[in-house]
């Protein structure tokens, strides 16, 4: 089943350079880029995204984390994309993370874990809507489908 995720480049993942790496693993997977942008979230906007976490102890270190520099955004379309993109990025401890995945390869800390990816369909459709609006969302074909998918 084709669908979409929501994916975001932490402030750490950007101040270290790591943008490009972590959005050429996604293309060379066959993922379709279909909204991409950076931003500084602004500290509601973090709240709202983390809204599960709030009573968690780790809420406020985790809002003055997400909220330190700016991130980037992508949406990402492709085959079983929630999971396969939050397979991708390895455990949430990055010292639980396979190597190949990118905690796992390009992350030491829980806290400074580089990405966020959605973790099941109905927050993919909640966190897409709630970093884009419909005009920086996009539909086109990639040459490659034809051979990335079965007819
Ligand atoms: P996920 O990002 O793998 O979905 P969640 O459990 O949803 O993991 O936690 C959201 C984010 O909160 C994590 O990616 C991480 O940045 C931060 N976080 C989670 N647990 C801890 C913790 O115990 N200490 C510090 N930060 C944490
Ligand atoms: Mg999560």
């Amino acid at each position: 089943m084709i669908e979409r995720t929501f994916v975001m480049v932490k402030p750490d993942g950007v101040q270290r350079g790591l943008v490009g790496e972590i959005i050429s693993r996604f293309e060379l997977r066959g993922f379709k880029i279909c909204g991409m942008k950076m931003m500084r979230i602004p500290r509601e906007l973090g709240e709202r995204n983390y809204e599960e976490h709030k009573d968690k102890p780790f809420f406020k270190p985790l809002l003055a984390y997400i909220t330190s520099g700016p991130v980037i955004c992508m949406v990402l379309e492709g085959e079983n994309a929630v999971a396969v993109v939050r397979s991708m990025m390895g455990k949430t401890n990055p010292q639980d993370a396979m190597p190949g995945t990118i905690r796992g390869d390009l992350a030491q800390v829980t806290g400074r874990n580089v990405i966020h990816g959605s973790d099941s369909s109905e927050s993919a459709r909640r966190e897409i809507n709630l970093f884009f609006n419909e005009y920086e969302l996009h539909e086109y074909q990639r040459p490659d489908e034809g051979w990335l998918f079965e007819e």
